[in-house]
C-alpha cells in the first residue's frame, strides 16, 4: 500500500477513501459527520444538522450523553473486558437493574441486535425439544412477512425481502412466514411443532407499519393457548422509542422473550440482550452459548448508565408527548405528495405517493436544510429523532419538512 499522503480533510477526501477501500454494502448520503451533541450532529465542513434518524434508534438518549460518557470513560480506565471465563463487578448490577426496569426474570447479554435474535431462536428450539417435547429436528418458528431482524444467515433466510436474501442461500429450515398483522393466519400456522412466534411490535424497516389494534394481544393469547414462545423484537421499538419503555405496553401484554439492543448503550457501544422468563432461559447450560464481548464490564457500565438516564431524565414521557406533537405538525403540512403519515411516539414515517419519484431526493433536500433522515423502501421517509428533542427543535425540523414536501 502507498504511504498515506496528506491527512484527508474535506468531504470529498473522506468519501474517496471510503469508496476506495470499503465494501459497498451501503449507499449513505454524502455527508461526513465528525461530532454530535444531543439531537445535533456536525459534518467536517462545520455544518450542523438535526438528527432525525438517531442511528436507527441507537442514540435515543441523544448523541454523546454526558452521563453515559462519564460511565464509559470511568469504566474504560478501570477494566474493559474480562471475558465470561471470569466474573466482573458490573454484570450482576446490569442484570438486576435491567430486570427491575423491564420486569424480566433473566437476562442473556450479547452485542449486536442480530445476535440477540439468534440467541432467542436457539433458546426457543432447545426449549421446544426439552420442555415442550417436540420431536428431534422438527421445531418450527413462525415469523412475519416484511420482517427485519438483522443480517445473519439464519435471519436473512426467513426474510421476505429479496434484496436481503438473494444470493445468500442455502438457508436454515424450520421457519414459516405469515402475514404481519393477521392473527388468524398466525393461528392457522401453529402446529404441535411450533416453538415460537417472532415479531416486531411495529415493523421498522418495512416502513413503520403499526399492526391493527389488538393484534399483539391476540398473538399473546394464541401463544399462551398453544404453548408457543412469544418473542418480541424490541431492538428498534424498545427503550422509549414509541413513548413506552417497551412497545408491548401499548397492548398491555408481556412477551416471553423481549429483545433489546441499539439504545441499550445509548449508542456508545454495541450492547444487546435477551430478556426472558425463567422457564425458557433455564434450558441453557454452560458451553451451549456465549460471546467474547457479551456482558463485558465496559458494556455493562455503559448500559447501566444508558437505562438510568432514559428513566431519570423523563425521555420516555418526552417521546410520547413530542411524538404526538410531531404527528400533529406533520398532519398540518399541506402537500399533495404525502400518501400517509404513521407513527407512535417518536417512531414516525411519511409515505409519499409513488409519483413523487422516491424519498431519497427529499432526504438529500432535507440534509441541505440541516435535517437528517433516511428513506426506506423507496418512498417512505422515517423520522426518528433522539428522545430528548424539544418542541422548538421539532418546529425547526417541521419548517424544513414543510419546505420540501409542499414544493414536491
Ligand atoms: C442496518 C432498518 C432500522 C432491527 C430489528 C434487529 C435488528 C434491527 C427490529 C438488527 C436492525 C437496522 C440495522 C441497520 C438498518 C436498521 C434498520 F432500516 F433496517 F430497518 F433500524 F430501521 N431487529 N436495524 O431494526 O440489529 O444487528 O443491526 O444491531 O444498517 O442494517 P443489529
Amino acid at each position: 500500500m502507498d504511504l498515506i499522503r496528506s491527512e484527508p480533510h474535506s468531504t470529498g477526501d473522506f468519501i474517496a477513501l471510503e469508496d476506495r477501500y470499503g465494501a459497498s454494502n451501503y449507499k449513505p448520503l454524502d455527508i461526513v459527520l465528525t461530532r454530535g451533541e444531543g439531537v445535533y450532529v456536525w459534518d467536517v465542513e462545520g455544518k450542523r444538522y438535526l438528527d432525525c434518524l438517531s442511528s436507527y434508534s441507537a442514540v435515543n438518549q441523544g448523541h454523546c450523553h454526558p452521563k453515559i460518557l462519564a460511565a464509559l470513560s470511568e469504566q474504560a480506565a478501570k477494566l474493559a473486558i474480562t471475558s465470561r471465563a471470569f466474573r466482573n463487578d458490573q454484570l450482576g448490577l446490569f442484570y438486576e437493574e435491567l430486570c427491575a426496569l423491564t420486569r424480566s426474570h433473566k437476562v442473556l447479554p450479547m452485542n449486536s441486535g442480530a445476535e440477540a435474535v439468534e440467541t432467542a431462536l436457539k433458546l426457543c428450539r432447545k426449549w421446544g425439544y426439552e420442555v415442550k417435547g417436540v420431536a428431534p429436528g422438527k421445531a418450527e418458528i413462525i415469523v412475519c412477512s416484511h420482517n427485519f431482524h438483522g443480517r445473519t444467515l439464519a435471519i436473512v433466510g426467513f426474510s421476505t425481502d429479496e434484496g436481503s436474501r438473494a444470493g445468500f442461500g442455502p438457508f436454515a429450515p424450520g421457519f414459516k412466514v405469515v402475514p404481519f398483522g393477521d392473527a388468524q393466519a398466525l393461528e392457522r400456522a401453529i402446529t404441535e411443532n411450533t416453538v415460537a412466534f417472532l415479531v416486531e411490535p411495529i415493523q421498522g424497516e418495512a416502513g413503520v407499519i403499526i399492526p391493527p389494534a389488538g393484534y399483539l394481544k391476540k398473538a399473546r393469547e394464541l401463544c399462551t393457548r398453544h404453548r408457543v414462545i412469544l418473542i418480541l423484537d424490541e431492538i428498534q421499538t424498545g427503550l422509549g422509542r414509541t413513548g413506552k419503555l417497551l412497545a408491548e405496553e401499548h397492548e398491555g401484554i408481556e412477551a416471553d422473550l423481549s429483545l433489546v439492543g441499539k439504545a441499550l448503550s445509548g449508542g456508545f457501544y454495541p450492547v444487546s440482550a435477551v430478556l426472558s422468563n425463567k422457564e425458557v432461559m433455564d434450558v441453557l447450560h454452560p458451553g451451549e452459548h456465549g460471546s467474547t464481548f457479551g456482558g463485558n464490564p465496559l458494556a455493562c457500565a455503559v448500559a447501566r448508565a444508558a437505562i438510568r438516564v432514559l428513566k431519570d431524565e423523563g425521555m420516555i414521557e418526552n417521546a410520547a408527548a413530542m411524538g404526538g406533537y410531531l404527528l400533529d405538525r406533520l398532519h398540518d403540512i399541506r402537500s399533495n405528495i404525502v400518501k400517509e403519515i404513521r407513527g407512535r411516539g417518536l417512531m414516525v414515517a411519511v409515505e409519499l405517493h409513488p409519483e413523487a419519484g422516491g424519498a431519497r431526493r427529499f432526504c438529500e433536500e432535507l440534509a441541505g436544510l440541516g435535517v437528517l433522515c433516511k428513506e426506506t423502501h423507496g418512498s417512505t421517509l422515517r423520522i426518528m429523532p433522539p428522545l430528548v428533542i424539544t418542541r422548538s427543535q421539532i418546529d425547526d425540523a417541521m419548517t424544513a419538512f414543510e419546505k420540501v414536501l409542499s414544493t414536491g
